[in-house]
């Protein structure tokens, strides 16, 4: 196995952006449990997700979703993301939660729908133009509920339309990034359910259309890795929405529900060149800390990917690649397990402190006040929320 003095230079190189999202009240259909100090715009949330980078030292960009993250002046928001030390990342456009939506957005029957959704996202490339954001992701609701109820084939020939409309007018160094799901909050058919289908789109488009792979959108025991392997090989994995599922877009803590699956989808990460410097791969969290506190849900979910990463960096390429030659099956799979066995935390609390980070960021978040701080200080107002 590699050492662990062997990993740093690329794990010091290591980038999760955060979701803005993740710091405002969410809960699920049947309750939105709301917790004290919550932001109350995207001001205060960017405020928050600061505290993530400046005790992990893992976390420099916040994505942004619009129109909840909608403010008059994006200069004056990147500008306070500047001061508190992290810059504004990923647009997410939200063609999800108007009532002109019911029958979807992007491949809707209606030319008046689309124009409206495509508008929407040109206006979110406006923003992008004006936080200096790489990245344009486009996650779409539509689908059908019931077979028969829209043509399936003409909702992809509208779809390909409207996402050449929108890849024409992206500057040079701008992004489109495509997330597919499987299903929700259509049940029979998703216009966008698989890699695939993301993946023939940006094909179409061109060199600048990616994929983003939401861990949690995916039908169960689908191998991830494999996928991430797949676009990584054909130069299309733009982007993971990271998170965890137990059933389906459970949209928990990073790890959490298989750390194991973690590991292996770093390891074709690590495989794939995911993580040298020049990787053009985005680590984002898409999750929402319905029960547990934010912040500390977000500072325990960059440490997962860390930790994760820095197994998959153990392992032993050359011993992995002699065992595979050999067709010796046990001794290759021990490889990955030895890497994957390791505990690497106090190695990694080591080295955040000799990079002036503490070695425990959760207990330094809970000893800072901060909590506290903020729900003295954020009182009146409207609390940020899922879907606000
Ligand atoms: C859809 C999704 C997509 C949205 C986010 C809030 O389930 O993963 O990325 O933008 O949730
Ligand atoms: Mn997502
Ligand atoms: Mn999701």
């Amino acid at each position: 196995m590699r050492a662990f003095s062997q990993t740093t230079e690329d794990l010091a190189r290591q980038e999760i952006e955060l979701p803005s999202w993740a710091f405002g009240n969410s809960g699920t259909r049947f309750k939105v449990f709301t917790q004290r100090g919550i932001p109350r715009d995207p001001f205060e949330k960017i405020a928050d997700a600061a505290q993530v980078h400046r005790l992990t030292g893992l976390a420099p960009s916040v994505a942004l979703h619009i129109p909840w993250d909608l403010v008059d002046d994006f200069d004056k928001l990147g500008e306070h993301a500047r001061d508190n030390g992290v810059r504004l990342g990923t647009i997410n456009t939200n063609t999800f939660q108007d009532d002109d939506y019911m029958f979807g957005s992007l491949c809707h029957v209606d030319q008046r729908v689309r124009a409206k959704a495509i508008s929407h996202v040109l206006g979110c490339v406006d923003i992008m133009d004006a936080t200096g954001s790489r990245d344009l992701k486009i996650w779409l609701p539509d689908g059908l509920n019931y077979p028969g109820q829209a043509d399936l084939r003409d909702r992809q020939e509208r779809l390909a339309d409207a996402l050449g409309q929108i890849y024409a007018r992206l500057a040079a160094h701008q992004r489109l990034v495509l997330e597919y799901k499987l299903f929700e909050p259509a049940f029979y058919a998703t216009d966008v359910p698989d890699w695939g289908t993301a993946y023939v789109h940006c094909l179409a488009l061109g060199e600048r259309a990616v994929v983003c792979l939401d861990t949690g959108h995916h039908a169960p025991h689908t191998n991830i890795e494999f996928i991430v392997m797949q676009l990584l090989r054909l130069g299309r994995l733009g982007a993971f929405d990271f998170n965890s599922r137990f059933y389906a877009d459970d949209d928990l803590i990073v790890g959490a529900a298989d750390p194991f699956q973690l590991f292996r989808i770093m390891t074709e990460v690590v495989r794939g060149g995911g993580c040298d410097e020049s990787s053009e791969v985005t680590f984002m969290l898409d999750q929402c800390h319905n029960i547990e506190a934010k912040i500390p849900g977000q500072i325990r979910s960059v440490l997962n990917v860390q930790e994760m990463t820095a197994r998959a960096l153990l392992v032993d390429r050359a011993a992995l690649a002699e065992a595979e030659r050999a067709g010796d099956v046990l001794a290759a799979n021990a490889v990955l397990m030895d890497a994957f066995y390791t505990d690497v935390r106090a190695d990694l609390a080591a080295w955040r402190e000799s990079r002036g980070l503490p070695a425990d960021p959760l207990a330094a978040f809970r000893a800072s006040g901060y909590a506290e701080r903020v729900a003295a200080e954020r009182v009146g107002g409207t609390q940020a929320g899922w879907g606000a």
